[in-house]
């Protein structure tokens, strides 16, 4: 019989607050690929997975908790969303929103966010304005649009978002049998780390569902969560909000994330941490992930590689583990950084006449 994965609603139905009846709105997101991470096995002596979110539909993970906000906001009889975003949130939403035919509003930091994103937006149909703020200032208005006027939030302040992306961590275990030993993956607006150690926690324990009874449970444990900031928006290493986050990885460029204490509770709960890397660090991880592994991630998805291998230099990271890092967003988002060299140069593609014998000359290559 054919069959296509039906998207994370209906693959996880009996574990999120949805029912038969339930207008679904989705395009296909989760089912993402766990991709063994040769060189990181190879460097830290654990088994390394990659949870590539990039394959969702927008790009990104956030598609796994916008499908169950879409829902919630047709459900809810809105006619319009809006949402804050770095990014991805607004691409996602935009994207979600056209599919069940509302209007969406997206608010960004003017100037902060990559051209991928900004397109997508764009593309979708949504009604895009650049604050002149950060994204904590972006979030602030949204927060009290959605109070004072008739429009539907969609940020992972919205508990349906969180159950959705919790889906990430029903994913790994599924594939792998039971949890891994450690988790790890980039921290923002925090909603991820607090949506797979909810996810996680679930499949660990005997389930209520509102649907089909006690379920059992799925796995025998849960990871430690390690999760990373980049170092000039890290709020969680310094224990309080920063006003003026700065980095690179404009995707996590957060000073004051909305899921604070989840992000506290999944650190604590774990036994793991929440650390930071620099732009340098990300910058590496990024490369290694495209050059080594053969897996292209947008800058801010690397933050949790880079914390990995920061932490293996630091001679931190156990052996014989099985690790999984979410690597969050798709290169392609944001393809500026693969064509600047370590040294900050540009890459410029060699140039060569339309010949074959200059061609393979360049190549170094000889004739047969
Ligand atoms: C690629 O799109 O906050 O800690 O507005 O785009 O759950 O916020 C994006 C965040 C990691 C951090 N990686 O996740 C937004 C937004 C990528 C991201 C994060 C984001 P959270």
């Amino acid at each position: 019989m054919a069959h296509q994965w039906r998207g994370v609603i209906r693959e996880y139905a009996d574990r999120l607050p949805v029912t038969e009846s339930t207008k679904v709105i989705t395009l296909g997101e989760g089912g993402t690929p766990l991709v063994h991470a040769q060189k990181l096995s190879e460097l830290t002596g654990s088994t390394v997975y990659l949870k590539v979110e990039g394959m969702n539909p927008t790009g990104s993970f956030k598609d796994r908790g916008m499908t169950m906000a879409m829902t919630a906001a047709v459900a809810s009889g809105a006619k319009a969303v809006v949402c804050a975003s770095t990014g991805n949130t607004s691409a996602s939403a935009a994207a979600y929103a056209t599919a069940a035919g509302l209007q969406c509003a997206v608010l960004v930091p003017e100037g902060k966010i990559s051209m991928g994103k900004l397109s997508q937006a764009i593309a979708h149909g949504a009604t895009l304005l650049q604050v002149d703020g950060n994204f904590d200032n972006c979030l602030d208005i949204a927060r009290k649009l959605g109070e004072s006027y008739p429009v539907f939030l969609v940020n992972s302040v919205n508990p349906a978002r969180i159950q959705g992306q919790k889906t990430g961590a029903f994913e790994v275990v599924d594939a792998l049998g039971d949890a891994p030993d450690i988790h790890v993956l980039p921290v923002g607006n925090a909603g991820n780390i607090t949506a797979y150690w909810k996810g996680y926690k679930e499949y660990s324990a005997p389930f209520e569902s509102e649907t089909a009874g006690t379920l059992p449970a799925v796995s025998t444990r849960t990871p430690q969560m390690w999760g990373f900031q980049a170092a000039g928006a890290a709020p969680f290493v310094a224990g309080h909000p920063i006003t003026e986050p700065d980095t690179i990885a404009t995707a996590i460029r957060i000073g004051n994330p909305a899921s604070w204490d989840g992000a506290i509770a999944a650190r604590d709960e774990s036994g793991g941490f929440i650390d930071a890397v620099t732009d340098d660090e990300i910058l590496a991880a990024h490369r290694w992930l495209s050059a080594k592994e053969g897996v292209f991630v947008e800058p801010g998805s690397a933050a949790g590689v880079a914390g990995l291998i920061k932490k293996h230099a630091a001679g931190q990271v156990p052996t014989g583990k099985i690790i999984v890092i979410t690597v969050t967003g798709h290169g392609l988002k944001d393809p500026q950084w693969a064509l600047r060299t370590e040294d900050g140069s540009e890459v410029q593609p060699v140039k060569v006449s339309n010949d074959v014998v200059t061609v393979a000359a360049e190549l170094g290559l000889e004739e047969k």
